[in-house]
């Protein structure tokens, strides 16, 4: 369930982006954050550890105002898709409240079916089931179709990973930024809806009624419809405005070197903040770079 801090009157939602290596998690996140970034309460950090191990992870946290009385705080996080990192994703999952899968349309059909598998697997290990969590499909890179490729049709894909078709799925595209705020928004409002459920069981004087629907409305405040020709990539004579969105696109991103052993005092200082968190991985970064 999700962090609850009921003196602070505070509530944290961890939505990770989860897929097999590649799939475009960390573009469809950096997509959200470069076109929306009055949105967000951090800049995108991502994480990559120095040394002979390698963990790699990006984070943000969004910027929610008070929802039934609650701060909210959402944050976002992408998995490392290649099962070296697996030490990685069991800590990321740690608490998690919900899952975009990210499918790789142009990947081979086992490969979508087995990382979906091996997320449920490290899910049970903690005690967690795939099964009850909020969890949407996100079937990435259909752009590759009008280059010629062939490609799974998304329904076919769609069935792989969910034969009874119960999760809602789209049709996305990380490299051209299509599709990509309604799995993210709608996951976020699934699991307001789920932790709502669950306070309202566990802990009935808490006052979460409504929680959910201020966080869908906030969600539709601070996002506003996306405008499809803003969102392709800068063309050779960028425009005013798309000089500006790639300037605070690249203002808006952090790249971090941390020693590995040091990961989950670095995952510690996530669950106290975004500012923490940035101290932490910058003093991390300059020791390894001093190494
Ligand atoms: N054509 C196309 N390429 C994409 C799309 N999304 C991502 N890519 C490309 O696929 C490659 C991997 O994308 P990432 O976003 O780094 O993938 P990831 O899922 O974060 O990968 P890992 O972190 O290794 O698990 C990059 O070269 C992206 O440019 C898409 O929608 N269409
Ligand atoms: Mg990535």
């Amino acid at each position: 369930m999700a962090f609850i801090n009921r003196k602070r009157r505070e509530i944290q939602l961890k939505i990770v982006y989860a897929g097999p290596a590649g799939s475009g998690k960390s573009a469809s996140l950096s997509w959200i954050h470069r076109r929306f970034p009055g949105c967000f309460a951090s800049r995108l950090l991502r994480v990559r550890a120095a040394g002979e191990k390698t963990v790699f992870f990006d984070f943000a946290a969004l910027a929610l105002p008070q929802a039934a009385g609650f701060r909210l705080n959402v944050r976002l996080y992408t998995l490392p898709g290649d099962e070296r990192f697996e030490d990685t994703a069991r800590l990321v999952l740690r608490g998690v409240d919900g899952i975009v899968f990210v499918a790789d349309a142009a990947a081979m059909r086992k490969t979508n079916i087995l990382a979906l598998k091996r997320l449920a697997s490290a899910l049970a290990a903690a005690g967690r089931s795939l099964e009850r969590l909020p969890l949407v499909f996100q079937l990435n890179k259909y752009d590759l179709l009008a280059a010629g490729s062939l490609l799974l049709p998304a329904a076919t894909l769609a069935a792989d990973l969910d034969p009874g078709l119960r999760r809602p799925y789209w049709v996305t595209s990380a490299a051209r930024g299509k599709n990509l705020l309604p799995p993210l928004l709608h996951l976020i409002h699934l699991a307001a809806a789920a932790l709502e459920g669950q306070a309202r069981r566990r802990f009935p004087g808490l006052g979460l009624e409504g929680f959910a629907a201020a966080v869908k409305e906030h969600l539709r405040r601070c996002f506003p419809p996306v405008d499809e020709k803003r969102s392709r990539p800068a063309t050779r004579s960028p425009g005013r405005q798309d000089a500006a969105a790639a300037r605070a696109g690249l203002e808006s991103r952090a790249y971090f070197l941390i020693p590995v052993e040091r990961f989950e005092e670095l995952l510690a200082a996530v669950q106290r903040g975004a500012a923490a968190l940035a101290r932490i991985a910058q003093a991390m970064g300059k020791e390894a770079e001093r190494r």
